[in-house]
């Protein structure tokens, strides 16, 4: 490339809380570790409050702030808004910035519902023939254990995919103290559990087995049904105020679905596994061999070989921190592992060269608007008893 002066990719962000400080983090951190075909400018972050929207800009590192998201759309230095906001707003933005010619990447899931994932997935394909391209945030797929899984399943390392059992579990609800956030609130999330983190899960299934899921049977549960009002929240968990609310969501949901390839898979999403704090744990099973992964253990990837001599043959322990995994060769030496930032990073990286490739990046809103149909099929077997339903 030498000195040749890059294209510029001006970024605009909507919402600064969680994901915005991780987004944050990425686009920061991406052109340092990462040689990008394109200069990122971090322009400007919109919020609703002035106050915190100014101080979120200085402290991730943005050059200006805004109370009104519209104002990006105006920008001529503004090529991508980065949608970091609840999911009954994901529509209204992402449709408006797409139709204003801005490249979107927004948060997981994808919208609350399937009739909102459409749109958003129509405004997606109308404006990809303008080459404007749109990316869902299942930042999962970006750690490298995973993509390693995934590129051992595409080269049939584990043969044909029998079962995927997967888990996401945490455990910040456990305590009926805990007050109410957005994420307990279905205007504002859509669903609880089974949006928030089991869409992660059918993603990943989806991702590492190049399979849909093609039908399922459901069950979901709300524990605690009324909690304190919040006075103040940070991360996933919050300060108690005055009186109580109603939680207006699933607290857990738990399901089994039919692979496109015949195989079969479990998923379980839950904010109660005492003890559990961001344990993605999955484990697919093939005709030739199996593999296992856990977030809390996010550096490893367990692969059993079932060609290999029995006396000798066993689940093999790969640390993926070697300069040939996955995305691992931008970062430290072997052994020196990564954590939950990276996968972010590795989003932008992913996202800024298909962008310059006028590629499509995936996982695309099309991608997202599969999840969105699984997880509706759940909702309508849960309210069918549990009964079974094709994800249309
Ligand atoms: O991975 C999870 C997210 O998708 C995180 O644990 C928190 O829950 C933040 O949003 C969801």
């Amino acid at each position: 490339m030498g000195d040749a002066p890059r294209d510029q990719l001006g970024v605009g962000m909507v919402g600064y809380s969680f994901m915005g400080a991780a987004h944050s983090q990425a686009w920061r951190t991406a052109p340092r570790f990462f040689e990008l075909p394109l200069r990122v400018g971090m322009r400007v972050v919109a919020g609703r409050s002035a106050a915190g929207v100014r101080e979120a800009a200085d402290r991730l590192g943005w050059q200006e702030s805004t109370t009104d998201w519209r104002t990006l759309l105006d920008r001529d230095d503004v090529e991508l808004v980065d949608v970091c906001t609840p999911g009954n707003t994901h529509a209204e933005i992402a449709v408006a910035a797409l139709d204003a010619g801005k490249h979107v990447l927004c948060e997981k899931p994808l919208a609350n519902s399937v009739a909102e994932a459409e749109e958003m997935a129509a405004a997606a394909e109308r404006a990809a023939g303008h080459g404007v391209l749109a990316m869902v945030g299942f930042t999962y797929r970006r750690v490298p254990a995973i993509r390693l899984a995934r590129d051992l399943v595409a080269a049939g390392r584990i043969g044909d995919v029998r079962h995927v059992r997967a888990q996401y579990l945490q455990d910040w609800l456990t305590d009926p103290a805990e007050p109410l956030s957005w994420r307990l609130d279905k205007e504002k999330a859509g669903s609880g559990a089974l949006g928030d983190i089991g869409a992660h899960v059918v993603d990943l299934a989806q991702f590492i087995t190049g399979e849909q899921v093609v039908g399922v049977s459901g069950l979901l549960e709300t524990f605690v049904r009324e909690r304190p009002v919040a006075e103040s929240s940070s991360g996933l968990t919050g300060r108690a105020g005055d009186g109580t609310g109603p939680v207006t969501v699933d607290d857990a949901a738990l399901f089994f679905g039919r692979l496109s390839g015949g195989g079969l898979a479990s998923f379980e999403a839950t904010r109660f596994a005492a003890g559990r704090k961001n344990a993605i744990r999955l484990e697919i099973n093939g005709s030739r061999g199996s593999l296992a992964f856990d977030f809390e253990d996010m550096n490893v990837l367990h692969f059993f070989d079932d060609g290999e001599d029995p006396a000798t043959a066993g689940f093999r322990r790969i640390v993926v921190t070697e300069p040939g995994h996955p995305y691992v060769g931008a970062w430290w030496p072997p052994g020196h592992g990564l954590g939950y930032e990276h996968g972010f990073t590795h989003q932008v990286v992913d996202l800024v060269e298909d962008l310059a490739a006028a590629r499509q990046p995936r996982p695309s809103f099309a991608d997202g608007l599969a999840v969105q149909r699984v997880l509706d099929a759940v909702e309508r077997s849960w309210q069918q008893d549990s009964g079974w339903v094709d994800v249309a």
